[in-house]
């Protein structure tokens, strides 16, 4: 009861707090594939760091919101902001690079476009947000249509017979405050970037569409491949749809059961090319159900573990890799565009790699597509960070909520191996059932990956650092970070790491800062040279790790912190990339390249 009243009021009286999404249609997937109309572009904008937009002097929502898109008509009218005489931000992009003044600004601003739309009898039409930083809420025409909470997932609300014949107006309210109970919570290292951060689109479809598809290879040997199709509409049920894959010449007929959905499964030819790094071969798909048609590129793989090997396509696979934020590569900002993406995984390539991991949140879309086309295996995580609010049902719930989008929307990528359940997070009682609550809503949704966390050594026992973490238990693959020689002592020559599993592990972060250009002895803190010393033994001690199958070192570049403060050195960047802001390669950047070379070669 406590808790119906309590999230009661979270919606009543304090909307900016709310946990979970309201309001909003099933998600669709497979957007770059669909007929779409970009809301991208000038927004304009109204910062409002006491949400006089939203919430009256009686702390209710205001009838005067601003999401009602006011213009003065009489003279003496009192209308208090005016967007059209307000300024413009570009659509998809943080605030906090765009306008000086916004460098550090958390808050709300307003967010507002007109456009010109004619419905027409017979098609849907669904608004599409790629991502929004933290807390958005979306109205139409004066009319709030829906809300999402969490900054990294896509989210999308239905606007069939909502839509006027001509113009036509958007406003969301964007508020980007940490909130203790939020994921993540109030603490974490890296730029809280706010705002419109990915693309905004309107989605077409016919009365009855597909909504979402999964499919994947499920065994080699017998080459069947199995998945489910999932229609929306009013003739969604026992309704036909078909597969085509035209390089197979491949054309199935499914029927959909009372929900639309229909679950298939057959065998793929004997001449089926397997997705790998080596080889990122993608097949085009074709879906038809009534008059919808969707296509998309899938690739066929398998991954398991077996003992301490992480098996892909039946073969043990060493992920070479390298962890990556989702910003820009020169100057910061997030990044949210295929070029964008493209350097950065271009720098990962050079450096010799077959795998990134996408710290600490869902990346956009583009990300994975573009990993998926240069053949580089994913390991995508969800903003569970640190010390989040572990006893707080809505934490929970938002966590799985965002869980739920990411996996949703990126499940039919195959270059992604393994779901992330946090980072770093205490080893606690409570911690433990929270992460527990994530695993198993993980393979409930997918159990064709493997799941993974980022933990960390509990103690150092003669020279031995021990990983023993309860939470091993539940995880296929476990991940650890560990900074020897950086936040502890140096792991000299002796040095070994030793855990309770039998299972694969990859050291999921290593490594010390530098500034790129500053040189010195390799015993003085922000020299290149103190990094490539630490990052040498931390190679040394990787090499000693038996049931060691990755490395992603931390990071690939330098990125934007608040945490990160000491004047010259830092200067608001965390310095651990191997690749500088600028995008200049530090010397650390070919130590690692020269680990992975002898590693690819079988020198190691
Ligand atoms: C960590 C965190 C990462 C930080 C890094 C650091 O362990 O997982 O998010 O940025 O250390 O630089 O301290």
């Amino acid at each position: 009861h406590w808790l119906f009243v309590s999230v009661g009021l979270c919606m009543a009286v304090l909307p900016a707090r709310a946990q979970t999404d309201t309001l909003l249609a099933p998600l669709i997937t497979d957007v770059p594939y669909r007929h779409t109309i970009t809301l991208n572009g000038s927004w304009h904008y109204i910062v409002d760091p006491y949400q006089t937009g939203y919430i009256d002097y009686r702390y209710r929502q205001t009838t005067r919101g601003y999401f009602l898109n006011q213009h003065a008509e009489h003279p003496d009218q009192l209308v208090e902001y005016n967007f059209e005489t307000s300024p413009a931000l570009q659509v998809p992009g943080d605030w906090n690079t765009q306008d000086a003044k916004l460098f550090y600004y958390e808050g709300t601003v307003w967010y507002e476009r007109d456009f010109v739309y004619h419905p027409q009898s017979g098609r849907r039409v669904f608004l599409y947000f790629g991502a929004a930083n933290y807390h958005a809420v979306v109205a139409l025409n004066g009319k709030i249509i829906g809300e999402h909470v969490g900054g990294f997932t896509p989210f999308n609300m239905e606007v069939t017979g909502q839509l006027r014949n001509g113009n036509n107006f958007i406003v969301v309210m964007v508020d980007n405050t940490r909130h203790k109970e939020g994921v993540p919570t109030n603490n974490f290292d890296w730029w809280n970037y706010g705002g419109l951060t990915r693309d905004v689109c309107l989605i077409e479809t016919p009365e009855t569409f597909i909504q979402d598809y999964f499919i994947h290879l499920d065994d080699l040997r017998s080459r069947q491949i199995s998945g489910w199709v999932q229609l929306n509409g009013p003739q969604a049920a026992r309704a036909s749809v078909q597969l085509q894959i035209p390089e197979w010449r491949f054309s199935r007929s499914f029927t959909t059961d009372v929900q639309g959905r229909a679950y298939f499964s057959f065998q793929a030819p004997a001449n089926m090319e397997l997705w790998s790094p080596e080889h990122p071969r993608l097949y085009r798909l074709v879906w038809t159900a009534g008059n919808d048609t969707l296509g998309d590129e899938v690739g066929f793989r398998t991954i398991e573990v077996k003992g301490n090997d992480i098996l892909l396509n039946g073969k043990s696979v060493f992920l070479r890799g390298v962890s990556i934020h989702e910003e820009a590569p020169f100057g910061g900002g997030r990044a949210y565009s295929a070029a964008q993406d493209h350097i950065l995984l271009q720098w990962a390539k050079e450096l010799g790699c077959n795998y990134v991991r996408l710290a600490h949140y869902p990346h956009n879309e583009a990300m994975i597509r573009e990993a998926e086309k240069m053949g580089l295996l994913v390991w995508s995580e969800i903003p569970v960070y640190w010390t989040i609010d572990w006893t707080n049902p809505g934490t929970l719930a938002n966590a799985k909520q965002q869980l739920t989008e990411e996996i949703t929307r990126d499940k039919n990528r195959a270059n992604i191996i393994i779901w992330s359940v946090g980072n770093e997070t205490p080893r606690t009682a409570e911690r433990l059932k929270f992460m527990k609550a994530l695993v198993e809503q993980a393979r409930a949704l997918d159990s064709t990956r493997l799941i993974s966390a980022a933990l960390q050594i509990s103690h150092v026992r003669n020279d031995t650092s021990w990983l023993d973490d309860p939470l091993g238990q539940y995880l296929d693959v476990l991940g650890c970070n560990i900074y020897p020689g950086w936040y502890g002592p140096s792991a000299d020559a002796g040095a070994r790491f030793a855990s309770i599993y039998q299972k694969p592990l990859i050291m999921s972060e290593f490594g010390a800062g530098a500034l790129q250009g500053y040189h010195g002895d390799s015993t003085q803190r922000w020299t290149e040279e103190f990094q490539y010393r630490v990052l040498d033994e931390d190679i040394r001690l990787l090499k000693t790790i038996p049931f060691l199958r990755g490395t992603t070192p931390w990071i690939l570049k330098d990125f934007r912190s608040p945490k990160r403060l000491l004047p010259f050195y830092q200067d608001g960047w965390n310095r651990k990339g191997l690749v500088s802001d600028r995008g200049v390669k530090k010397e650390a950047f070919y130590l690692m390249q020269q680990f992975y070379t002898d590693i690819a070669s079988g020198k190691i």
